[in-house]
């Protein structure tokens, strides 16, 4: 089936990276894919050759608007229609669509792919009808879709050869690749987060601890917020070496969070393949004004069954209570992993989004 992927960058790479993520399983799996993106420039760096048609399936389209005239014409119809995170179709897109329906074609099944949450809502909003009330297109129906951690939700994007790339990985080798100083033996921490403000004390706890960690920054904020926390506290004890990443593509993303021993995590996607890896991990849920975030957060402690230390430590992590969060040790860490690697079972029994996608467009076509 040929696939229309409408995705706004709205901010960070998230949006970016669930899309991409999505378009590149569905073209391994046989589909035909076209990537509308406003702003195309991080996939340079997460997906090289994306942006040059390099990858099987996959054609990368600029959004831009007004969007290119040229653009439409030729374009084979699509089956599908999805937009990300209920952004609108460009509009010349959505004239094209009811001008071919108004000439009697059929139109494409139209999915609002929402974002990821635990919440109760997610069961009973996942498939709902959404009448198109106004505009060219009223009349129409889109779907609502939502990724979920339950049997009635649409899934998490999981790879159908995750486990056998994860068997395949060599962690000892491509940490080694990275040509970083790394001390034997030492915990290695990954940070991917926004801006916390314990973090300059997690990093002094990490630095008196006996049980010595190399902390792998990703590039962008996380390198900014470390830097931060440094001019503020000076360097942390000699047990936490700090050490800078420069921008992964996300298949070495996901390198980086199996060959370490605990994981920080931000947003939506790196969430996901936290859960897939399944070594410890704490989140940092992105931050909402109105602070809808916090129950979002319960939700998925609840859902994820976290003990209570970890549960204390996502919350002093993410500003909820006012806590400083307790550097875990052998014990505590060992628990957590208990904790993430049972999600992962009862994750991995359950159908991926990408298959419940294209079980669903068949039942609607
Ligand atoms: O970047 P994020 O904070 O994205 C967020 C969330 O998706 C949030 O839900 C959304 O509302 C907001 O954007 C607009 O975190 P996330 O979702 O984990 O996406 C990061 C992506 O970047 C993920 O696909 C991994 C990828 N990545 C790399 O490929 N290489 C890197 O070096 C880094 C740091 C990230």
């Amino acid at each position: 089936m040929q696939w229309d992927i409408f995705c706004r960058v709205i901010d960070n790479y998230g949006d970016v990276g669930v899309c991409w993520r999505l378009s590149a399983e569905l073209a391994r799996r046989g589909e035909q894919v076209r990537l509308w993106l406003d702003d195309p420039q991080a996939l340079g760096w997460m997906a090289p050759g994306a942006l040059e048609g390099r990858i099987s399936g996959v054609d990368v389209l600029h959004w831009t608007t007004p969007l290119s005239t040229n653009l439409l014409d030729g374009l084979p119809p699509a089956d599908v229609w999805i937009e990300a995170f209920g952004c609108e179709p460009p509009g010349e897109c959505v004239d094209a669509l009811a001008a071919r329906v108004a000439a009697g074609q059929r139109a494409p099944v139209w999915i609002n792919l929402e974002y990821l949450s635990a919440e109760p809502y997610v069961e009973r909003s996942h498939r709902l009808p959404s009448p198109v009330m106004s505009g060219p297109a009223r009349g129409l129906t889109k779907w609502f879709f939502y990724p979920g951690f339950t049997e009635r939700t649409g899934g998490l994007l999981r790879e159908a050869d995750l486990l056998a790339r994860q068997a395949a990985f060599d962690a000892p080798a491509w940490l080694a690749g990275l040509g970083l100083p790394l001390r034997p033996g030492s915990r290695r921490v990954s940070l991917f987060c926004y801006e916390s403000d314990v973090l300059p004390a997690v990093l002094r706890q990490a630095g008196a601890c006996e049980l010595a960690s190399d902390w792998l920054v990703t590039s962008g904020r996380a390198w900014t917020a470390v830097q931060a926390a440094l001019r503020r506290d000076g360097p942390p004890g000699t047990g936490c070496a700090l050490h800078a990443l420069p921008l992964l593509t996300q298949t070495a993303f996901d390198h980086l969070l199996q060959a370490s021993d605990l994981n920080f995590v931000r947003g939506e996607d790196s969430l996901t393949r936290a859960l897939w890896v399944g070594q410890p991990f704490v989140w940092h849920i992105y931050p909402q004004h109105d602070h809808a975030h916090h129950a979002k957060l319960h939700a998925f402690l609840d859902w994820l069954q976290a003990p209570a230390s970890l549960r204390a430590f996502h919350l002093a992590w993410n500003g909820i209570t006012a806590a400083t969060p307790v550097w875990p040790d052998a014990a505590t860490l060992a628990g957590w992993r208990d904790c993430t690697q049972a999600a992962r079972q009862r994750l991995l029994v359950q159908p991926d989004l990408c298959s419940q996608l294209t079980g669903f467009v068949r039942e609607k076509r």
